[in-house]
């Protein structure tokens, strides 16, 4: 697993539970109130993944998640656009095999936290150089992302683990039922979106995942 200092990064044990947002999951309740939830619960990271607003309500629904987690610790990664992260002062960028590059990003926002997408072994031989996480996507089918690669399986996962030692984070078909397995296969954290967005209590969904996650942060 992921060893502080064995190599530099700005990701931290303390965000391993990643809530990754789906607006239309979240239903009418809205996504900030699922984050604010959430957060309560143990989530430690949030990534806001808008893929059907246009800029101008997409920034205006980061600047509010940023005041929302204002305070918190709990920083605020936006996926794919560099230039809402740039525009709403974002914690870091979360970006896919196909979206603008990590040099690209770090070149904006030098000191944000960056991560980067992986589906399968292959893709780690062309790694930038300062990517802080990996997301390891997806672990399990999904319903949530329509072109997600196929799925890396248990074995995926452990076989990207024992090829990196990068923060590997794992996403795709994440509940409850399945951390255990997913740690045990070597994520250092885990990323979800269905598990929260469409839970009745996000907050009891997130503190249910945080428990799988000693050294997650701590629930307030
Ligand atoms: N990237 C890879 S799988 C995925 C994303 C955004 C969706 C994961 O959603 P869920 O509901 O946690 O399976
Ligand atoms: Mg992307």
């Amino acid at each position: 697993a992921f060893r502080p200092g064995r190599r530099a990064t700005r990701w931290q044990p303390s965000q391993a539970l990643c809530l990754v947002t789906d607006a239309a999951l979240c239903g009418p309740r809205g996504v900030l109130a699922v984050v604010d939830a959430a957060v309560r619960g143990g989530v430690g990271m949030v990534q806001l993944r808008e893929k059907s607003l246009d800029s101008r309500d997409f920034l205006e629904r980061a600047r509010a998640l940023k005041s929302l987690l204002a305070g918190t610790g709990v920083p605020l990664l936006i996926n794919d656009r560099l230039d809402i992260a740039l525009l709403c002062g974002a914690d870091g960028v979360h970006v896919g095999q196909r979206d603008v590059s990590v040099d690209d990003v770090r070149r904006w926002l030098p000191g944000a936290i960056v991560g980067l997408s992986i589906e399968s072994v292959a893709q780690l031989a062309v790694l930038p150089d300062d990517v802080d996480y990996l997301g390891a996507s997806p672990v399990f089918a999904t319903s949530t992302k329509a072109d997600a690669a196929p799925a890396l399986g248990l074995h995926g996962l452990a076989a990207l683990r024992a090829a990196t030692d990068l923060p590997l984070v794992a996403i795709g078909g994440i509940q409850a039922g399945n951390a255990a397995e997913v740690l045990r296969h070597g994520a250092d954290g885990l990323a979800v979106v269905s598990a929260i967005c469409a839970a009745d209590d996000p907050q009891a969904a997130a503190a249910r995942l945080h428990a799988f996650l000693p050294a997650g942060r701590e629930p307030r």
